[in-house]
């Protein structure tokens, strides 16, 4: 069967998909590059077989032929962070079991040696030779998809495998609640290795028949002017870039600010979520834009599960309600449903709830209950059908810039620093950032912090590396002789 995704494309081909600096591409041109990408990557054989393709491309045009690509010719996307160093990159590799490797020219430094190292097949885009095929394979939705990592208790991140299916409903559920059309225009400045890029900007706008224009890297100042002079009417981040984009409003002069104001009241949406969006920000943004920002709530596991209405109140401070398709329960600890007012675990059933971790089947069961409902760790409470987000089960859990990080991975990473005999890492609340990373350390000998970050900016991406610490000589241990996090936190 042919992928839903696909359907606007095949049926629309004259119209703009893509806008990239100065060029524009149809949705004709994405399907046609996508197809001969998928002729190439196949070679000699009918069917990809759900073997994994990493991508490490540029967000544009040769982003989506080369996601489309794969997914034409039966592969499971694996979109590599194109910041991340080589160590985290080659995690995801070797994790996955990639065999074929893709990249924008600019990454061959990062990767190339890499690969002729290992033998994995490397395609640079933009040098592929021409495949003289013509038949694309049939591809079932329960058939795997993409896999995207993702941090959580564990001191490694999990490979999260979406199928067809599972990313066809997160999409159908958005476009039905959010009413995506083909009249949207919409600006893609997030990351596309997780699914709020991935997912609400890029694939829902295609879907519907929307433009997706494409910023590689967020700055302030270039979103704005993007704002000011083009057509857009959607917009969707996390909070940490609306507060980024209040500081360089607030910096304009009162004359360029009503015509931002002007030109912003003109859209039809703007989203925030991945992180808890703080009252402030949207009453700052509201007073900015006109927009009373739609905040929702999701999860790499679940895509998204709750929303503020597109039509109704958009509430500060909640989440708002279960999107269509999606079903939501809050228990307490003994797994019972609990009511409005009481506190408890989010837990999500649906076409939308992921497959499996890739290869964790004891992961991937623990973190469903008996009866198949998958448990998120976060806490909330429903308020006049309202959800509220208290907080996660996790102390280990961080949230910064909307990206979600495993204390426990960044402190495996310090241990091995041979100054380091111990260390404990907590966020800490920032208006800005959600949380910041800090960490708590045990010395053995003298330490430069600066030095420091330079050496965990080599093993981690740079959003991952505390921004402050807290050295100490020594600190309350639990049995295992392990720093406590719960002693460590009365420190700050
Ligand atoms: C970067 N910096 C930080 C952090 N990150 N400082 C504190 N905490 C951080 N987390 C510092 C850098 O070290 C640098 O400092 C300076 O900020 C600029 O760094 P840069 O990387 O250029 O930052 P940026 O481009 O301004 O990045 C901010 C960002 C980015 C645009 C908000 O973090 C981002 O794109 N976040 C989105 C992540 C995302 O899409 N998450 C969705 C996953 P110095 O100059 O001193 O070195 S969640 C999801 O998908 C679920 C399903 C959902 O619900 O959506
Ligand atoms: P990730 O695993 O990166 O997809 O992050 C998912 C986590 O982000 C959720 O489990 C929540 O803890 C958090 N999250 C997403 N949206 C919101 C929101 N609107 N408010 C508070 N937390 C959120």
């Amino acid at each position: 069967m042919s992928l839903p995704i696909f359907n606007y494309a095949k049926s629309h081909p004259n119209r703009i998909a893509i806008l990239q600096e100065d060029q524009s591409y149809t949705y004709g041109n994405l399907l046609n590059a996508a197809e001969a990408f998928a002729y190439n990557l196949l070679q000699n054989e009918s069917d990809l077989a759900e073997r994994r393709i990493a991508f490490m491309v540029k967000p544009g045009f040769d982003y989506v032929r080369t996601q489309w690509g794969i997914w034409l010719a039966g592969g499971v996307v694996v979109p590599l962070c194109i910041t991340y160093p080589l160590p985290s990159l080659q995690y995801v590799l070797e994790d996955t079991q990639a065999e074929i490797v893709v990249i924008s020219p600019e990454f061959e430094a990062v990767l190339a040696d890499y690969c002729r190292e290992k033998g994995l097949r490397l395609i640079i885009l933009g040098n592929e030779e021409p495949e003289a095929k013509d038949v694309l394979p049939q591809i079932e939705l329960s058939r795997r998809a993409m896999i995207l990592y993702t941090s959580g208790t564990t001191n490694l991140p999990k490979g999260v495998v979406t199928t067809h299916r599972n990313i066809a409903a997160q999409i159908e559920s958005l476009i039905e609640a959010w009413a995506y059309a083909d009249t949207d225009h919409t600006l893609c400045i997030l990351p596309l290795h997780h699914v709020h890029g991935i997912i609400n900007v890029v694939s829902c706008t295609l879907w519907a028949g929307g433009k997706v224009q494409f910023l590689p890297h967020f700055e302030a100042q270039k979103v704005l002017d993007i704002f000011l002079h083009g057509d857009l009417n959607v917009f969707m981040a996390v909070p940490t870039i609306y507060f980024k984009l209040i500081e360089a409003v607030e910096a304009m002069s009162t004359e360029a600010r009503t015509q931002l104001k002007t030109r912003l009241q003109a859209f039809r949406l703007m989203i925030s979520g991945s992180a808890a969006l703080p009252v402030s920000v949207m009453e700052k943004w509201e007073g900015i834009s006109g927009h009373r920002l739609l905040e929702r709530y999701g999860m790499t596991e679940i895509g998204m599960a709750i929303s503020n209405p597109y039509a109704g109140e958009r509430r500060a401070g909640y989440i708002g309600m279960p999107l269509p398709g999606v079903e939501v329960r809050l228990v307490d600890d003994q797994l019972q449903e609990i009511g409005p007012g009481e506190v408890g675990e989010i837990q999500i059933k649906g076409d939308n709830v992921f497959l499996e971790y890739w290869q964790r089947p004891e992961a991937t069961a623990q973190s469903f209950t008996a009866d198949g409902w998958f448990m998120t760790g976060d806490t909330a409470v429903v308020e006049e059908g309202y959800y509220r987000i208290l907080g996660r089960t996790s102390m280990d859990i961080i949230k910064s810039g909307g990206y979600k990080l495993s204390a426990l991975e960044i402190e495996e990473v310090l241990r091995t620093h041979p100054a380091i005999a111990d260390c404990a890492v907590v966020g800490l609340p920032s208006e800005e950032w959600g949380e910041t990373v800090a960490a708590a350390l045990v010395t053995k000998a003298e330490i430069d912090l600066k030095a420091l970050n330079t050496w965990m900016r080599e093993r981690m991406p740079a959003y991952r590396v505390p921004r402050q610490y807290l050295l100490v000589l020594e600190l309350p241990r639990n049995a295992m002789g392990k720093v406590t996090k719960k002693d460590v936190k009365v420190l700050f």
